[in-house]
């Protein structure tokens, strides 16, 4: 029987870097200029087929909780990964990272399995203020995966969550989150009729307001 892997992946980081364009470019390949801000937390879903294996990835979007760090935890906890993304046109976004980085430590260090840092919208290269040097460096420190990605274009996303996938040990978040595709899976591509485990109810998509 062919069996899957459930994995939770959390996004963080300031308001505006682009987090849920990320999100969005990543499960649906699209992009909205303008993006309006979500209330409380955005929750995605995408199966995708990485060296044979089949995993289902339960995206977690801190939409709107930037302002509101004490509540974030909920989102991370149990994370398989977590992305922390900054905006290579915004030194205050990357000069925030630490931040975030620390937060971290002082609640789940133990449960984060793969580190990932995005510097993103980097279609606009007459605005940077984040060299990628830079970012790589401070990435490197933290031994964190690092892309600097484009949600308008697409460059670089779907090597991020791809190699965040390649670099999670095998069945490490969680033991159940192995699933019999034969009970639960619709399409590799699609939905899934899942009624537990990370993706939290099975849903692809939704908003849930706090
Ligand atoms: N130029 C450019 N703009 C982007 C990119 N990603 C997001 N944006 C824009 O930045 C704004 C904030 O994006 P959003 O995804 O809501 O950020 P979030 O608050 O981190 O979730 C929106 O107007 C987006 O259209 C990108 O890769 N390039
Ligand atoms: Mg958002």
């Amino acid at each position: 029987m062919s069996m899957f892997q459930e994995l939770k992946i959390c996004l963080l980081g300031d308001s505006g870097v682009g987090k849920s364009s990320i999100v969005q470019r990543f499960v649906h390949n699209t992009y909205t200029r303008n993006k309006e801000n979500t209330i409380g937390a955005s929750f995605m879903s995408k199966t995708i087929v990485h060296n044979k294996e089949t995993y289902k990835l339960c995206i977690w979007d801190t939409a709107g909780q930037e302002r509101y760090r004490a509540l974030t935890p909920m989102y991370y906890r149990n994370s398989a990964s977590i992305i922390i993304v900054y905006s290579i046109d915004s030194k205050q976004s990357f000069d925030s990272l630490k931040s975030w980085l620390k937060e971290l430590k002082l609640r789940d260090s133990d449960k984060l399995n793969v580190l990932a840092i995005a510097g993103n919208k980097v279609d606009i290269k007459e605005k940077r203020q984040v060299t990628y040097k830079d970012g790589k460096a401070f990435a490197d420190e933290y031994d964190a995966i690092f892309f600097e990605t484009s949600a308008k274009t697409g460059q670089c996303v779907n090597d991020l969550f791809f190699t965040i996938v390649s670099k999670i040990p095998k069945n490490s978040n969680n033991p159940n989150n192995l699933i019999s595709t034969q009970q639960t899976t619709t399409s590799l591509t699609g939905n899934s009729n899942k009624s537990s485990g990370c993706c939290n109810g099975g849903n692809n998509d939704r908003n849930i307001r706090l």
